[in-house]
C-alpha cells in the first residue's frame, strides 16, 4: 500500500543545512514530506516513492525551501524604547557612556517594571511579527529587564505567553545578571545573593527558563559574579551561556567553555586562546552584527580564528532597545557577510542549523532532515545568496512551523 503522508511539497530546490553534506546541503529537484508535523522524507525526488500519497500536495513551482529559520539570541521583550539615547548618541555619546551616567538598560528596566504582562507582550507582538513574517520558526527571549523577582518573571510569563500566541517555538533565558538595579546602590555581591538565592530558584521553579545567561562586562558583571551565577544554574540543571567580550575581553569565551556554555555570544573582542577554548568545549560563537554595527564597534569577531579551530558560528539580531534595535534576522546575514567576511554557506547555517545548535535544539529543528519538526521556509529565490545579499528585501513566500 502507498504511504500515507499530511503534505508534501515537491518540485522544490532545497538547502537541507545538512551538517553531512557540504555546503548547503542542496537537492536541485526535492520532495518534502511530512507526517504529525515532523519530517518523514527531504530528498531528492527520484528516490521518493512516486505512488506517495498525501491530503494535501503543494507545487513549489522550483522555489527554494530551506529549515525555518532560528534567532538564537533576542531580547525581544521591554517595557518603552531608546529612540531619545538614539539621539544623544547622534550627538557623540557613546553606549558606555551613556550605560555609566545611568541610562542604558536600567532606563529600559524603569520602562519595564512599570508594563504589566499584557502591555508587554503588547509591545513584543508587532517585533516578533517582523521576525516570523521572515520565515523564523524557532526564536530565543531573554528576561534582564526585570533585575527584581517580580518583574522578570512577569518578562518571563509574556515571553512564554507570546508563544501561546503565535505559531512559533520559544526558549527562554533567564538574564537576572544583566545590569544592576538602582536600588542595589552599587552592591555587586548583594545582587549576585539575590540573583542565586531568590530569583533564579523563583524562576526555575515556575519553570520559565529554559538557560541562564549573564552579561560579563566592565559596565556589568565580573567573572567572579558569572561563576556564581552558572554555579547556581549548574545546580539547578538549567544551561547556561553567556554575553562574552563585547566591549572588552575579559575572557568571557573561555569561561563560557569551561561551564560547557551551548554558546559565547558577541565576541567581538575575543582572543584566540578564547576561540580555542570554545572549540574544545562545544561551545557555539553567536555572532551578533545588528549591536556591532548600531554601537560602532569596530573591533570584529575573530572569525578566522573560530574557522581555524572548528567553533561553530550562528548568527542572531540581539533584538533589543538599546544595542540593536534589529527585527530582520535576514538583514543580520547580510551584516554577517558584510561586516565580519562570512561567507553565504556560514550565514545560512548560522540562521538555521548553528541557531539551533546555541539553543540546544539541533536535535529537533534548524536542518532539512527526517524525524525533525516540519519548520520550512520557502523563498522565491534564484539561488540561496539571493537571502544574504539583499539589504531589506524579503523574499518570503511561505514559512511553515510543524507542518502547518
Ligand atoms: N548586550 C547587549 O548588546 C544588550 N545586552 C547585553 O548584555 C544590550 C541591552 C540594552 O542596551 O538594553
Ligand atoms: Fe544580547
Amino acid at each position: 500500500m502507498a504511504e500515507r503522508f499530511d503534505r508534501i511539497w515537491h518540485n522544490a530546490r532545497l538547502a537541507t543545512m545538512r551538517a553531512d553534506r557540504p555546503d548547503l546541503g542542496e537537492i536541485e529537484h526535492g520532495v518534502i514530506a511530512a507526517r504529525g508535523g515532523r519530517i518523514v522524507y527531504a530528498g531528492a525526488q527520484t528516490d521518493f516513492p512516486a505512488d506517495a500519497d498525501a491530503a494535501d500536495r503543494i507545487d513549489c513551482a522550483g522555489r527554494w525551501i530551506t529549515p525555518g529559520l532560528v534567532d538564537c539570541h533576542t531580547h525581544l521583550v521591554y517595557g518603552g524604547n531608546r529612540a531619545y539615547e538614539f539621539e544623544l548618541r547622534l550627538k557623540g555619546a557613546s553606549y558606555e557612556e551613556i550605560a555609566r551616567a545611568g541610562g542604558g538598560i536600567v532606563s529600559t528596566v524603569a520602562a519595564t517594571r512599570k508594563a504589566s504582562e499584557t502591555e508587554l507582550v503588547g509591545s513584543a507582538l508587532p517585533r516578533l511579527d517582523a521576525l516570523i513574517g521572515e520565515g523564523v520558526t524557532t526564536i530565543e527571549i531573554k528576561s534582564g529587564y526585570g533585575l527584581d523577582t517580580e518583574t522578570e518573571m512577569r518578562q518571563l510569563a509574556a515571553v512564554r505567553s507570546l508563544g501561546r500566541q503565535r505559531p512559533v517555538a520559544i526558549r527562554t533565558s533567564f538574564l537576572g545578571a544583566h545590569a544592576l538595579p538602582p536600588e542595589a546602590e552599587g552592591d555587586k555581591d548583594r545582587y549576585i545573593d539575590l540573583v542565586c538565592n531568590e530569583m533564579l530558584p523563583a524562576v526555575a521553579k515556575a519553570g520559565l527558563a529554559d538557560a541562564v545567561d549573564a552579561f560579563m562586562e566592565g559596565i556589568a558583571f565580573s567573572g567572579e559574579d558569572t561563576v556564581r551565577v552558572f554555579e547556581t544554574a549548574r545546580r539547578l540543571g538549567l544551561p547556561v551561556k553567556l554575553h562574552a567580550d563585547q566591549l572588552s575581553n575579559l575572557g568571557g569565551a573561555a569561561l563560557a567553555a569551561k561551564f560547557s556554555a551551548l554558546s559565547a555570544d558577541h565576541l567581538e573582542h575575543t582572543d584566540e586562546a578564547g576561540a580555542a577554548a570554545m572549540a574544545k568545549a562545544k561551545t557555539v560563537a553567536v555572532l551578533l552584527p545588528g549591536a556591532f554595527y548600531f554601537i560602532r564597534e569596530t573591533q570584529k569577531p575573530p572569525v578566522e580564528a573560530f574557522r581555524k579551530h572548528g567553533v561553530s558560528m550562528a548568527l542572531a539580531t540581539d533584538c533589543n532597545p538599546g544595542s540593536s534595535p534589529l527585527t530582520s534576522l535576514l538583514l543580520a546575514m547580510n551584516m554577517g557577510a558584510t561586516l565580519f567576511r562570512m561567507n553565504v554557506a556560514e550565514c545560512l547555517a548560522g540562521v538555521t542549523r548553528e541557531g539551533a545548535r546555541a539553543l540546544g535544539v539541533l536535535h529537533d529543528t534548524g536542518t532539512l532532515e527526517a524525524g525533525k519538526w516540519c519548520d520550512l521556509a520557502i523563498w522565491d529565490i534564484e539561488r540561496p545568496a539571493e537571502l544574504v545579499y539583499r539589504i531589506g528585501f524579503n523574499p518570503l513566500q511561505r514559512r511553515v512551523w510543524r507542518g502547518q
